[in-house]
């Protein structure tokens, strides 16, 4: 048995240049977590970009030296290649495409010769350390290309892959000038991972119309070998978020939080700056709950985080100044001398912020126009620990398919989305419980831990069956050739 190679666009660290040197600062990302079990241990390792611009051949090494004690090794890219592979073809053509913003969507030659090109460094560094009896878990649509060109190195290893963003309909997904090759890439593997059944769906139309292969309830046959196609919901690291909302540090948190949230009742909103998640009629839809509700002026409070992210792409700053205004506007509308109906912070906060603010929140609205799972929501339900509060959950989101017990809308509804918090604020705490019970259990039963031993043991489980196969073919095969043999000796016997 071989031993287990992680490849993901981003290595799970942070690393500085300061005054003193080269600072490291691990992810604590619910993905690190879950795989931490695997990569940490043995000569295991995680490649990826450290996330830094590297020219001196001294500081690769230094970096590669460094990170190689943590069981990491480093993909380093030029700063042409991160903006045309990452920011380019990944976030301007993929992230649109998928996310069903065909509009967005660029169309450009040259992203996507970068994007070939940086799969084949990724391919060429992930030869220095994988043999044929590896195991290779390939993560998201930065590395689509990647499974079938180790595969054409490496045709014995078992490789997975898991998307976590949607795969597009067909109808969608069609559009893309590359559309063949990226499947193609995919099918190199003995396993693809999405999260939601209708990822998988959507996934095998395309395979079915564009590379004419039909499946088996999501067996494929490509050339000799399976792929198998499946769903795998990602979970989140359920005791962490438990843990962190009934601990000291946190209860200090939420008591410093009393004096700006006074006594309303505080809906949390947090994101990264996405497009797809919904922000500005999440903010609008705010503003109709309080048009049509407004006896709930003074008793509400919306308390938004919007994570800084891809800050350089033209769309994302038009995006930022928009909620800006719109945050601007229902404020100065609706806004009292002493309340403040958004209180909106655009920046990240440490983990034990976060924990305070699903912990204190009543309500979470998490409304993403199209999102492929969604932890956010799952995080929320992990940190109410009395069992009270209320989840509205956009049902765009892979996440509504599992959390049926939350308050499902559309996050196009405006008038559904504002009766949606009415309907939070006044359920009783009976209902809230029982549905925060069932939430819970699901989240706590399928969490992050759950999520990569079903992974690992599925593409196990293809790779089993890959074998049987191929013992099946080879006796098939030698009795075919005996019979052949047999033939012609018994015709050379007649002619004797
Ligand atoms: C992609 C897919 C899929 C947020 N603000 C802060 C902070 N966060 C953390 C949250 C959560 C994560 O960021 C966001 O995860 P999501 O799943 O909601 O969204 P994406 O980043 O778009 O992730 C998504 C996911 O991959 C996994 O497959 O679910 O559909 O788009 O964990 O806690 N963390 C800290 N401070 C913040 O201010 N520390």
């Amino acid at each position: 048995m071989g031993k287990t190679i992680i490849i993901s666009n981003r290595l799970p660290v942070s690393i500085q240049k300061k005054e003193d040197g080269l600072s490291y600062t691990p992810s604590a990302g619910g993905l690190a977590t879950g795989l931490g079990s695997i990569y940490k241990s043995g000569d295991n390792v995680w490649l990826g970009w450290p996330g830094l611009y590297v020219t001196n051949d001294s500081e690769k090494e230094e970096i590669a030296l460094n990170l190689k004690n943590e069981n990491m090794a480093p993909v380093f890219l030029t700063k042409e290649e991160i903006e045309r592979f990452y920011e380019g073809f990944s976030n301007t053509t993929l992230w649109p495409l998928f996310h069903y913003f065909p509009s967005y969507t660029s169309f450009d030659e040259g992203y996507w010769e970068t994007y070939k090109l940086v799969n084949q460094i990724f391919c060429e560094e992930t030869l220095k350390y994988a043999n044929n009896d590896d195991i290779i878990w390939i993560h998201d649509y930065q590395l689509l290309l990647l499974p079938n060109m180790i595969r054409e190195k490496l045709p014995n290893a078992s490789i997975g892959f898991f998307q976590h963003i949607p795969f597009p309909s067909f109808e969608i997904f069609r559009n893309l000038p590359w559309r063949k090759e990226l499947l193609e890439g995919m099918l190199g593997s003995d396993l693809i991972g999405f999260h939601t059944y209708d990822d998988v769906r959507h996934f095998l139309s395309s395979v079915n119309r564009l590379v004419g292969l039909d499946n088996k309830m999501g067996e494929l046959r490509v050339e000799e070998r399976i792929c198998m196609v499946d769903s795998f919901p990602m979970g989140i690291d359920y005791s962490k978020f438990d843990n962190a909302a009934r601990s000291e540090n946190t209860i200090k948190e939420i008591a410093s939080y009393d004096e700006f949230l006074g006594d309303t009742k505080t809906i949390v909103s947090i994101d990264r700056l996405d497009y797809s998640k919904g922000i500005p009629d999440r903010l609008l839809a705010f503003d109709l709950f309080l048009e049509n509700y407004p006896e709930y002026k003074g008793q509400v409070t919306l308390l938004m985080i919007v994570v800084p992210s891809r800050d350089q792409v033209e769309l994302y700053r038009q995006l930022k100044v928009e909620i800006d205004e719109l945050v601007g506007r229902i404020n100065g509308k609706h806004g009292k001398i002493d309340w403040t109906p958004i209180r909106y912070f655009y920046r990240s906060f440490p983990f034990t912020s976060l924990s305070a603010m699903y912990r204190l929140s009543d309500i979470a609205l998490v409304t993403p126009l199209r999102d492929g799972m969604n932890l956010v929501c799952k995080e929320f339900i992990a940190s109410k620990i009395d069992q009270t509060g209320v989840l509205i959950l956009s049902e765009m989101a892979g996440a509504a398919k599992e959390l049926s017990d939350a308050l499902i809308i559309n996050p196009n509804n405006l008038p559904e989305m504002a009766d949606a918090i009415h309907k939070a604020l006044t359920m009783s705490e009976e209902e809230q419980i029982r549905r925060m019970d069932e939430l819970q259990s699901v989240v706590k039963r399928y969490d992050i831990h759950n999520w990569v031993q079903l992974f690992m043991r599925s593409l196990d489980v293809v790779k089993e069956k890959q074998h049987e196969m191929s013992v099946k073919q080879l006796s098939n095969h030698s009795k075919f050739e005996l019979i052949e043999d047999y033939k012609k000796a018994e015709k050379k016997n007649t002619f004797s």
